[in-house]
């Protein structure tokens, strides 16, 4: 893969956005609200903590407060949130960090794709037995509390929304009924059962809608609810969920090819997964993979000049995808 970075190498000393401090923000969050054993929950309250907490890029997340940070105008998720100091405001200058309602719609983001991941790797589906560097969720705590650990995700997901200040009640509604979609019959849910369809026939869904529901769509609805929450307009919310979209469907690109070529050391999960399928993807994946990553890049860019409103937010967040691929590609390759 030929470098995908542009300046990507500079990346930290031209870094628009302190996205390494929204990173750590999102991860302490996470720990707040996972943090405190519910009484009586035992076992599942230990696999859902397991899950949530698990190290991750976040980069649904990210994207989300970069949507929020291009587009906030300081009158709607400001001053709704009342951005009071949030977690490493003592470290920070003014403004680069968010408050705890907006950090949870962040989290409640990194929920659901938490949950898609336990769901993901469960014996009927992959039966994938590592994860971000260690066990599956099904390997540590057994298949009936991951399953249960998954819908409870969902669920603290859905609460989250429902409970932040951050926005307007409306943006919020909207927000979790584009979030519920993208879950269900039409999102999530939906890829994988294309997903799965296609390995027992040839009768299946085209590649591009599978990895369309199944990975873009989440991406989609994090931007598109960053745009609600901040008070984008239609035509805006409409185009951020585009440039989610198209992340999506490079990133998918992105995890074919570390699944065909990369390995479990610098991964951290089970890769082969399609050719140890019998999945034709095994052959083919590389060179498709490829030509889908650089032509899905493409449309991010076009996408990002179109909603640029000067805060360097969606740039900053592209760069560090950018900067995140080809650094994962280049273990791969070498
Ligand atoms: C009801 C939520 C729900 C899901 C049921 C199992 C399922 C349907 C969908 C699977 C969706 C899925 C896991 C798609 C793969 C997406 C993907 C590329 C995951 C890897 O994402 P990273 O690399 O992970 O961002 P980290 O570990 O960095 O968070």
């Amino acid at each position: 893969m030929g470098d995908l970075t542009g300046a990507a190498r500079g990346f930290r000393v031209m870094d628009p956005i302190p996205i390494e401090v929204w990173r750590t923000d999102i991860d302490r969050r996470l720990e707040v609200l996972n943090g405190q054993s519910l009484a009586g929950a035992g076992a599942l309250y230990d696999s859902v903590r397991y899950s949530a907490c698990a190290p991750g890029k976040r980069l649904r997340a990210l994207l989300l407060l970069a949507a929020i940070r291009e587009f906030d105008q300081g009158d709607s998720a400001a001053a709704n949130a009342g951005w009071e100091p949030s977690l490493s405001s003592t470290s920070c200058a003014p403004g680069d960090t968010f408050p705890e309602a907006i950090l949870d719609l962040a989290c409640a983001v990194e929920l659901i794709h938490a949950a898609s991941l336990i769901f993901d790797d469960l014996p009927s589906m992959d039966n994938a037995s590592l994860r971000r560097g260690q066990p599956a969720n099904h390997i540590v705590f057994g298949e009936s509390t991951a399953i249960l650990a998954g819908i409870s995700l969902l669920s603290q997901a859905f609460g989250l929304i429902a409970g932040s200040g951050a926005g307007t009640p409306e943006a919020r509604n909207r927000f979790v009924a584009a979030l519920s979609e993208a879950v269900g019959v039409r999102g999530l849910a939906a890829g994988q059962q294309a997903d799965l369809d296609r390995r027992v026939t040839t009768a299946s869904a085209p590649i591009g809608a599978i990895h369309a529901a199944k990975t873009g769509v989440l991406f989609a609805v994090a931007a598109q609810g960053g745009g609600l929450i901040a008070g984008a307009n239609e035509a805006d919310c409409t185009r951020l969920h585009g440039l989610g979209l198209s992340i999506g469907l490079a990133f998918q690109a992105f995890d074919d090819v570390l699944d065909a070529a990369g390995s479990t050391r610098h991964t951290g999960k089970d890769v082969g997964q399609d050719q140890r399928l019998g999945d034709e993807r095994g052959t083919v994946v590389l060179a498709r993979a490829r030509v889908a990553i650089r032509d899905h890049l493409g449309a991010v860019e076009d996408a990002v000049n179109d909603l640029d409103r000067g805060n360097q937010a969606l740039r900053g967040y592209t760069r560090h995808l950018r900067a995140a691929l080809e650094r994962h590609l280049r273990l791969c390759n070498g």
